[in-house]
């Protein structure tokens, strides 16, 4: 097995102890960081996310990938910055004003991460100004995605997307949505580009929101 598959593999099984000794044996083997990345880790994040689709795995499994990764891009994050590559697109990421759940959004940041993105996390309980604000911050930002847990909390995502039409900005980025009672009738309703179930359909979503 090359060092890149024992990455691949160490990631897929949440082995979150060796990734990072693994990813930097692979670099001073000689292997290319955006190999180690896109094959090693984003290769194997996909996997997960099918595994999960399909409930071969579950969250905690999920989970644990996920800071796996986390832990591999923190060695690659420095040589990759070094070499100037460009993440595929910069993605905002929030929970609606109201709402404290990170859990999910988290998770759904983390796979969007493995889908290549630089996600720009703004935490839970964002009022609409803020988005709006980290928007005007970050011009080069496509996306917007918006997590909502709470029925609740609903309301505060039409809000959000309204007042993104308000301020003039809603042509410059795609507005994703999802959580546990958001559907794609609601997405279709308040004007969102899209609507995913779960944080591996979220990463699909944002790749193609991105096209
Ligand atoms: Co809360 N809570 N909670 N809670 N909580 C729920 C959501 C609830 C369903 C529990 C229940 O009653 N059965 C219920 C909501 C009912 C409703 O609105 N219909 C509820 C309630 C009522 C409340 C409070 C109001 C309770 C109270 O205080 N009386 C309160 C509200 C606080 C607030 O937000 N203002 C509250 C508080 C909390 C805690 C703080 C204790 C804690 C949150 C801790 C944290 O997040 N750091 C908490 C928890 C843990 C839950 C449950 C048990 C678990 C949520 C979770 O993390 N799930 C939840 C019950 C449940 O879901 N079974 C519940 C795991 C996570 C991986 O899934 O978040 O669904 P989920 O994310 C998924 C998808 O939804 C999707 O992908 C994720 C991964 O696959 N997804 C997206 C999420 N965001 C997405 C964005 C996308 C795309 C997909 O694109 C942008």
């Amino acid at each position: 097995m090359s060092k890149v598959q024992e990455v691949a593999a160490a990631v897929e099984n949440g082995k979150v102890k060796i990734v990072a000794g693994l990813v930097q044996e692979a670099l001073d083997e000689g292997c290319a960081a955006d190999e180690i990345l896109n094959v090693g880790m984003i290769g194997a994040m996909a996997v997960v996310g099918e595994k999960f689709k399909n409930n071969e795995i579950f969250v905690p499994e999920m989970l644990i990938a996920a800071r796996a990764m986390k832990k591999g891009i923190e060695v690659l994050t420095p040589v990759l910055k070094a070499q100037g590559a460009e993440p595929v697109g910069r993605l905002i990421l929030g929970t609606v004003a109201g709402d404290l759940h990170d859990i999910g959004k988290n998770l759904v940041g983390m796979m969007i991460e493995g889908a290549g993105f630089e996600v720009i996390d703004l935490g839970v309980d964002v009022p609409a100004e803020k988005f709006i604000e980290a928007m005007k911050e970050n011009p080069d930002v496509k996306i917007v995605a918006l997590s909502a847990l709470l029925t609740t909390t609903m309301p505060a995502i039409k809000d959000t997307i309204d007042a993104i039409v308000a301020s003039g900005l809603r042509d410059t980025v795609k507005i994703m949505i999802g959580g546990a009672p958001v559907t794609q009738a609601f997405a279709d309703e308040v004007g969102a580009n899209g609507y995913s179930e779960d944080a591996a359909s979220a990463a699909q979503l944002a790749t193609k929101l991105l096209g």
